[in-house]
């Protein structure tokens, strides 16, 4: 083996400690089974199949075909939807620039939540395509932090836009779907919703369906609450299913990756099992738990708590910002994310929050004591940040509280 490769399997062989070692709170990551790695890692990488299953460019395509046909079906069966679904999208980002292309022109309007109020990038924001390309209208936040559905309706009857967007990377409230649907009918909009973030809590009937109401395109990302390999789907009404596969390839993708789109199939699989929802119910009790210990210990929670998977913690009281604490987790075996919060006073690189995740930590098997725990440590660190006190001894002590919590599970 030559020096270059002996490096870069050092550095998963480290990858594999950190994450086995370290409190994983990133809303957006998981871990996945021993059989997503293995259909991720398989021989299908090695296939080209650019189309769609009986439909390809490329001969040898009967078993990805097969394949891709499996991950489909099993897919609607998860989230019991007779829509269209394509399973190609490489990301969430090419899902909804797939998505929008179907039903939009540059220059027509988008109506959607803007990076700084929970929003994805790929939802409007001016440094990405959707951006650029299309007349982006954000709705609102209340000050609390909750979506105002009053100024989405009065934004949608004032700009008419072509597509109404709901769905968002840093929002801890169930989004109301039927409420957005009400409004894309009155202005003949389409509704898309972006459920990369809940799709996991859909998949586990613990938050609601937006099949159930009616969304026109729904689009997601399969490794966060999903619990999937890195990757996209969209789903939409079957009248949009031949302009949504022709967006995706040959408009915006080529190639298909085979062996993440068998990695989805397997997930899909263990979604359909009764104990994904036992699972979602888990995320979601562990998150409150967590939440209600930040609140008794004095912390402002954007929205005052969560009803998903995550929760905002604004640190503006505490006196540190969310980049410092950032990296000082990092030093104590406790990954999270610097995170904007409403009314942003600092810069998206250093803001005044940071976002927390439970799904990650549901899967290792982390319970409410676990992660009311964890929240104390967070605390000790912030407390010790504010103080000027934090050390290497600071990060070491609460780093093997950390890893014993984790060992404690294991
Ligand atoms: N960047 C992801 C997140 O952390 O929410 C969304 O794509």
């Amino acid at each position: 083996m030559n020096d270059l490769k002996a490096r870069v399997f050092d550095l998963i062989s480290r990858e594999e400690t950190r994450q086995r070692e370290t409190i994983e709170l990133i809303a957006s990551e998981n871990f996945v089974s021993g059989d997503v790695l293995k259909a991720v890692g398989s021989c299908l990488t090695n296939k080209y199949a650019e189309g769609l299953p009986g439909k390809r460019y490329y001969g040898g395509c009967e078993n990805v075909d097969r394949i891709e046909d499996l991950c489909r079906e099993a897919w609607k069966q998860v989230f019991d939807t007779d829509y269209h679904v394509n399973v190609q999208p490489h990301s969430g980002s090419q899902a909804n620039l797939a998505a929008y292309q179907a039903v939009m022109v540059p220059g027509d309007t988008l109506l959607s939540m803007s990076l700084n109020d929970g929003g994805h990038l790929t939802h409007g924001s001016s440094v990405n395509q959707s951006g650029r390309l299309y007349n982006v209208v954000f709705y609102s936040t209340d000050e609390k932090g909750f979506i105002d559905m009053e100024d989405v309706r009065q934004k949608a009857l004032a700009h008419r836009p072509k597509v109404i967007l709901a769905g968002a990377s840093a929002y801890a409230r169930t989004l109301d779907f039927d409420a957005f649907r009400r409004i894309a009918d009155e202005v003949g909009a389409y509704f898309m919703v972006d459920m990369a973030h809940i799709a996991g809590l859909v998949a586990a009937g613990v938050h609601p369906s937006p099949f159930k109401a009616g969304a026109d395109i729904i689009t997601t990302t399969t490794h966060k609450t999903l619990r999937g390999p890195r990757g996209g789907l969209i789903f939409c009404k079957q009248e949009l299913g031949k302009k949504m596969d022709a967006c995706v390839f040959p408009r915006t993708q080529g190639g298909p990756l085979e062996h993440v789109i068998a990695g989805k199939a397997i997930a899909a699989a263990e979604a359909l099992e009764p104990s994904f929802r036992e699972y979602g119910k888990n995320i979601i009790r562990n998150c409150r738990a967590m939440a209600d210990e930040f609140k008794a210990m004095g912390y402002d929670l954007v929205t005052g708590g969560t009803d998903n998977h995550l929760m905002l913690l604004d640190l503006t009281n505490k006196g540190v910002t969310g980049l410092d604490l950032q990296n000082a987790l990092d030093r104590c075996s406790i990954t999270l994310n610097k995170n904007c919060v409403p009314n942003e006073k600092l810069s998206p690189s250093v803001t005044s929050g940071v976002r927390i995740g439970t799904a990650a930590m549901t899967t290792k098997g982390f319970g409410p004591g676990q992660f009311t725990a964890t929240a104390h440590l967070i605390d000790e660190a912030v407390r010790a940040l504010a103080g000027g006190t934090f050390s290497d001894e600071t990060a070491r002590a609460i780093g093997e509280k950390a890893r014993a919590l984790i060992a404690s599970v294991a």
